[in-house]
């Protein structure tokens, strides 16, 4: 038995784990701002429709590859098929990039976290986090590698606690984290949205936020933002949930679990549309102008939009340290899961056990992390990394998983059989028909529209300089695919994981 690999303990650590990594930052400020900008009442049918033919079926997809092959992205494709192992390395380098950034915005959000007590940004909360995030103010002070020092010293503490967590192994570290944060930032994010919905003008961004435009549905770019959206949630096709299914018992219901992952991460996002539409009436109302202009989302929204909610708010520190906390935890239950997709995938290929493969890959990763983003192109660079890395990684990657899958290795049978040997919901027909057929054809229309924008849009992508975007965009992408390739072809030590069977 491979003694080193861990498991859960159960369907429930499982679960927790699961949920931990999909209600991320991507449910607290990205949901909000796609569902209004995307029709908003009327944006439930796309998003419903996406969730049942693509996020839960991709779901069930990672998690036969993952249960069935048992082990890290990269061994579970090379077990699948000798040649489908670069889609796992692939897997794994846009786990490395995105554990990198998503630190940071940790870091910022455990650093407002402690602001809100004394309001720290000041009036002009805009001013402050351009400030914050350059060190010395002012739009010309990007790109630069100045060091921000309390930026410095949360990401160091960020990657201390994902050490700590990820040396504890999957159960005592992964799972347990999840059981005691997961109702925690539930019960945090309970009481903001009920504070907020307390709050004068909350139902004006409520109503904002549900009034249903059905005219949207006739457009196509709002039926693939909803896709984009459950992808990006549900943490699907880039190797996480693929890695959480390894380490279940053999003998475990996979496709009720899923269903269970996935309608609570929808409900919490949901639940975050409310909360934070609540708190935008309310700046609304209190400026006076429509809840349209007010609307934020990602960063914006975060480190601008609510210090000034909380700034105007009665009660506003309570509502900055539930949301900010709720960041926090929301957001370290996730970079847990991707740097985990990392440490798997090297102790398989070494045969280490937990402690020295924890620390070969978190300290390389921590370095790299906290010298290139605690300086004043911090920003930049996360702008950069994150739209390439969701676009032409894990859309991308996510593609080439259903084409080979489905239509090179012809695998659909087989992992149909596995999971309906234990699981309470059968797969069939329609599962088929979504990974061979709906998945394909939204991600590869999604994947063609947004580079036609990149290429029709004039200026480079968000004004950064061309070699910028060039380096940390184009060149980055490649390379992951590159260097998955080269990886996929190195030989497995004697002393890997490979060829043990449990
Ligand atoms: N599911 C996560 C979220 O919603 C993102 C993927 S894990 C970094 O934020």
């Amino acid at each position: 038995p491979r003694a080193d690999r861990g498991a859960f303990a159960g369907r429930t650590a499982f679960i927790f784990a699961a949920i931990g990594s999909a209600v991320g930052l991507g449910n607290i400020w990205r949901f909000p701002a796609v569902a209004y900008e995307n029709g908003g009442g009327a944006f439930i049918l796309p998003y419903l429709v996406a969730l049942l033919t693509a996020g839960i079926p991709l779901l069930f997809l990672d998690y036969a590859i993952g249960h069935r092959w048992r082990g890290s992205a990269p061994a579970a494709w090379r077990r699948f098929r000798r040649w489908t192992e670069f889609i796992g390395w692939w897997q794994v380098l846009i786990c490395v990039i995105i554990a990198i950034y998503y630190a940071l915005i940790l870091a910022w959000a455990t650093n407002y976290t402690i602001f809100s007590f004394t309001k720290s940004w000041g009036e002009d909360p805009g001013a402050f986090f351009g400030e914050y995030t350059q060190a010395i103010g002012g739009a010309d002070a990007t790109l630069t590698m100045d060091i921000v020092p309390t930026v410095m010293l949360s990401m160091v503490l960020v990657w201390l606690a994902v050490v700590v967590v990820m040396a504890l192994g999957v159960h005592k570290g992964i799972a347990r984290s999840a059981v005691v944060f997961i109702p925690l930032l539930i019960l945090m994010f309970v009481i903001l949205v009920i504070t907020a919905l307390t709050l004068p003008g909350a139902t004006v961004g409520l109503d904002a936020f549900f009034r249903p435009n059905w005219e949207a549905l006739t457009h196509p770019g709002v039926w693939v933002a909803a896709y984009g959206q459950i992808f990006f949630s549900l943490s699907v096709a880039f190797g996480i949930m693929l890695t959480y299914s390894s380490y279940l018992k053999k003998k475990t219901d996979l496709t009720g679990s899923g269903l269970v992952v996935g309608f609570a991460n929808s409900s919490f996002e949901i639940l975050c549309g409310i909360g934070v539409f609540s708190a935008l009436g309310f700046m609304a109302q209190a400026q006076g102008v429509a809840v349209d202009e007010v609307v934020a989302a990602g960063v914006g929204l975060a480190f601008i939009a609510f210090p000034a909610i909380i700034n105007e708010a009665p009660a506003g520190a309570l509502i900055g340290v539930l949301f900010f906390g709720s960041l926090v935890l929301a957001g370290f239950t996730s970079l847990v899961s991707i740097v985990e997709v990392i440490i798997a995938a090297f102790q398989d290929k070494f045969g280490l056990s937990r402690l020295p493969a924890t620390l070969g890959v978190c300290l390389p990763l921590a370095i790299v992390s906290v010298v290139l983003f605690s300086t004043t192109s911090g920003l930049p660079l996360l702008d950069v990394l994150d739209k390439w890395v969701n676009e032409y990684g894990i859309v991308a990657a996510a593609l080439v998983s259903c084409i080979v899958v489905v239509y090179l290795v012809r695998g659909m049978p087989t992992l149909r059989d596995h999971l309906n040997f234990r699981g309470t919901f059968p797969v069939g027909r329609i599962w088929l028909l979504s990974v061979a057929v709906v998945a394909p054809v939204v991600l590869g229309v999604s994947l063609i529209l947004s580079t036609y924008e990149r290429f029709t849009a004039g200026a480079t992508y968000e004004g950064y300089p061309g070699w910028f975007v060039l380096v940390f965009g184009w060149l980055m992408a490649i390379a992951l695919v590159v260097v998955g390739v080269v990886l996929s072809l190195l030989p497995w030590p004697a002393t890997s994981n490979l060829h043990k069977n449990d």
